[in-house]
C-alpha cells in the first residue's frame, strides 16, 4: 500500500473515523504502510485519517533516549478510548499534517486507555509524559480535531498568516 500524508487545510483531515471491526490482512497492510511512511516522514505519531483512510487506527513510535526509532518502540492502537484523564501539562506540539509549525498546547498529564491490538485483543495501558501527549494528539485527529483547532484565537490567526506564507513558498520553489 503507498500512502501519502494529506496536509492542512484538506477538509479530509476534519472527519471523524469510523470504528474498526475487521482486524483481518487490509488493517495489517494499512498498519505496516502507515508505520513505513511514518519514519520515512521522521514522525513520533500518525492516524489513518493522515492518510486518507478514515478508521480509528493510531500509530506511535517514540524514539528512544539514542534518537533512534527501534521497531519495538512502536504502539499500535485500534479504537482507543480515554477512561481516565488525570492533571495538566503543556508542551510543543508539531504534526505530520500541519508541516514546519509548533505551538505549546495543554493536555491531561496522565491517561488511561482502553484499545484493540491488530488481532482485536483488548489492552489498557496507562500513559504519561510524551506517549501520553502523543496518544491524546492522534485520538484528536480520529474525531477530526487537529492542535491548531486548540489554539487561541489571536494565536489561530498568527498561525494562519504564517502557514499560508510557507505554502506559497513551497509553491514557489517547484
Ligand atoms: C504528534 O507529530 C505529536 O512540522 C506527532 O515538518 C506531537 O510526528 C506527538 C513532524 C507532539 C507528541 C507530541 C512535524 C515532522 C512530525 C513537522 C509528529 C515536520 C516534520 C510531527
Ligand atoms: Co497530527
Amino acid at each position: 500500500m503507498n500512502l501519502v500524508i494529506i496536509e492542512y487545510p484538506d477538509k479530509r483531515l476534519k472527519e471523524k473515523s469510523k470504528e474498526v471491526e475487521k482486524f483481518d490482512a487490509e488493517l495489517h497492510a494499512l498498519l505496516d504502510s502507515m508505520n513505513r511512511v511514518m519514519i520515512k516522514s521522521n514522525g513520533i505519531g500518525l492516524a489513518a485519517i493522515q492518510v486518507s483512510h478514515p478508521k480509528r487506527v493510531l500509530l506511535i513510535n517514540i524514539p528512544d533516549e539514542s534518537d533512534t526509532q527501534s521497531f519495538d518502540g512502536l504502539i499500535e492502537m485500534i479504537n482507543p478510548v480515554i477512561t481516565k484523564k488525570v492533571g495538566e501539562t503543556v508542551y510543543q506540539e508539531g504534526c505530520l499534517s500541519v508541516p514546519t509549525f509548533y505551538e505549546d498546547i495543554k493536555r491531561f498529564e496522565t491517561i488511561f486507555v482502553s484499545y484493540q491490538d491488530r488481532d482485536g485483543n483488548t489492552k489498557q495501558v496507562e500513559a504519561d509524559g510524551l506517549l501520553s501527549i502523543a496518544i491524546q494528539h492522534e485520538i484528536d485527529h480520529l474525531d477530526g480535531i487537529l492542535f491548531i483547532d486548540k489554539l487561541t484565537y489571536a494565536k489561530r490567526k498568527k498561525f494562519e498568516k504564517e502557514y499560508k506564507k510557507m505554502l506559497k513558498e513551497k509553491k514557489e520553489l517547484k
